[in-house]
């Protein structure tokens, strides 16, 4: 009997926890993947570098360059002036990454070119948020670096060149904010500040998602003013909020109004609630604690349906639109972060099965309809998806997310990879590619890949990450107050219960025992409803093969990945 029983945990603790030697993820395996990212980033950073440095991004079908920054804000190339050369986003936003696969030479390489060849003087009208978290965050992610003295990876001639440009542009940002309200603009002409007539309209992430890295260079330079304007903008934000802890997604930065009521946590919102956490992290303020905990309980209880996360109208909390977006999930990682690995791990599951079902991760898909959006269905080589198997690998150190990891590289590699770069997908149901690769692929998509297969740059070290992943050290001298350690419960609620029932695995409710006797004269405490899902593994092709859950007595369905639990029905 005792034998049985032990063998009863062994089995448990294998489906909870698999044993790594079960997976063919070895360390020669691991130092496999590796090389096969780094191959990957650089096939990317060299065509860049042959056919579109200078200018701001490759287009690798046509091996030419676009000056996206400055398209960022509608100004197509031909209303350039003719010198300019674009700000050579793409080097800036690879930084970063090649500090992380150790290569120091061509890091100081760009560091010097940079220092030299750059300038903001461009009469260029820019997106605030994508110029913050692209070039500025770049900038002074990567000046750390070159001064960290672990590092040592910009010899004698670095004179923080890095750091005067960051605040160059950060002087240039500060007239968005001058504003009524504390809300900035949302585009900026770099050279001659808020253009006349400028749209009022803004979203909650272009005033909500600044304070990192402003917050950095006030940090870094002493001044105050760019970490003011941006905790003033996401204060008035914050302040705005409906009376259930909703924000939605546009509005007019001028009045304070809201356009858009409906949200969810993809476009539009998506790192507003990442830089509530991470400024918490950076900062240690306890004030961006409270709103990030108010934020979070509210996106669990507003827009969480089992698995998936679907739009919700901030002032009644009705659901809007049932949606899956690529930009969703990035939230996983997020919620590594605060501790929720549960839930994680649940809404994880979910986008690797949309991952595999259309090769990559389309940008829209239709949970009511169960169909891809008519008109985007198109996968811009985002790293949303690799970012958060890089978090849960972290947390768990289970190998299945090395996989997963593999999964994603083995379909960028056959479905975007042409001689000339990585290109975006058009149609994930043609894969039919586009002539256009992001920044974003060698700041973000390699470099959380790299990470999943060798973190040893994070060994001993303590970083956050910005939403654009350039890595920022946790510091104690810039924290207010030391954050202290959570301990996450009642995080996770299932809706549409007369009282809401704590769901995360963590926090389980125990249904009414039924005591049985083991034979031995032991009593057995056993669950009076449970029914065992049809497989171990908790697979399933149907609601029909799940069973009924021990803890909570209810019925269990089978999700869109196709796993057991107490998913609600859409
Ligand atoms: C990146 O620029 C950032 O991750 C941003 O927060 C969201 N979109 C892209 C990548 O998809």
């Amino acid at each position: 009997m005792l034998v049985y029983r032990f063998r009863t945990w062994v089995l448990l603790l294998l489906v909870i926890f698999p044993d790594s030697s079960l997976s063919h993820f070895d360390s020669a395996k691991k130092k496999q993947m590796r090389e096969k990212v780094r191959k990957m980033f650089y096939h990317a950073y060299e065509n860049y570098m042959t056919h579109a440095f200078p200018h701001d991004e490759l287009k690798p079908l046509s091996r030419s360059f676009t000056d996206s920054l400055g398209e960022l804000g509608n100004l197509k190339l031909e209303h350039l002036p003719q010198n300019y050369n674009g700000t050579a986003l793409t080097l800036i936003e690879s930084l970063s990454s090649l500090v992380i696969l150790g290569n120091c030479t061509e890091f100081e390489r760009a560091v010097l070119w940079l220092s030299e060849n750059l300038t903001f003087d461009v009469d260029a009208r820019v997106n605030l948020f994508e110029c913050n978290i692209r070039v500025l965050g770049g900038l002074v992610s990567a000046h750390i670096l070159a001064t960290d003295s672990t590092n040592r990876l910009v010899q004698g001639s670095y004179k923080n060149q890095l750091l005067v440009l960051a605040e160059d542009l950060g002087r240039r940002f500060l007239p968005a904010f001058d504003t009524p309200t504390g809300l900035p603009y949302a585009w900026i002409n770099l050279k001659y500040g808020v253009m006349k007539n400028e749209t009022t309209e803004t979203s909650t992430s272009g005033c909500g998602s600044l304070i990192l890295e402003m917050g950095a260079l006030s940090r870094l330079t002493g001044d105050p003013r760019y970490e003011s304007a941006a905790l003033r903008a996401l204060r008035k934000l914050w302040s705005m909020r409906s009376s259930l802890n909703l924000l939605g997604t546009t509005l007019d930065m001028e009045t304070g109004e809201w356009i858009e009521h409906s949200s969810g946590i993809g476009a539009g919102v998506d790192s507003f609630y990442e830089y509530l956490f991470k400024a918490h992290i950076l900062f240690g303020k306890e004030d961006f604690w409270r709103m990030f905990h108010s934020a979070y309980l509210a996106v669990q209880k507003y827009f969480r349906h089992g698995p998936w996360y679907h739009e919700a109208d901030m002032r009644t909390g009705k659901a809007t639109y049932w949606q899956l977006t690529s930009l969703q999930a990035f939230w996983p990682g997020l919620q590594v972060l605060v501790g929720d690995i549960a839930a994680a791990n649940t809404s994880h599951r979910e986008f690797v099965y949309v991952w595999k079902k259309f090769g990559v991760l389309p940008e829209r898909y239709l949970l009511d309809h169960q169909m891809l959006h008519p008109t985007e269905k198109y996968y811009p080589l985002r790293p949303e998806l690799a970012e958060s198997t890089f978090y849960l690998y972290q947390a768990t150190k289970d190998p299945w997310y090395m996989e997963v990891g593999e999964t994603i590289v083995n379909s960028l590699n056959s479905y975007t990879k042409v001689e000339g770069g990585f290109a975006s997908i058009r149609d994930v149901t043609t894969m039919q590619t586009e002539d256009h690769m992001h920044s974003f692929f060698l700041a973000e998509t390699c470099k959380y890949l790299y990470l999943l297969f060798d973190d040893s740059f994070l060994v001993d070290r303590n970083y956050i990450f910005t939403t654009e992943g350039h890595p920022l050290p946790v510091l104690s001298a810039w924290q207010d107050r030391l954050p202290e350690i959570y301990i996450p419960s009642n995080w996770t609620y299932v809706k549409d219960e007369k009282q809401t029932k704590r769901s995360s695995a963590m926090s389980l409710q125990v249904c009414p025992a039924l005591s049985l006797n083991a034979g031995n004269g032991e009593q057995l405490a056993e669950s009076a409803c449970h029914v065992p899902d049809a497989r171990s593994d908790h697979k399933c092709f149907g609601d029909e093969e799940c069973g009924v859950d021990s803890t909570s007595c209810r019925r269990r369905s089978c999700s869109m990945a196709g796993y057991c639990g107490l998913w609600l029905v859409v």
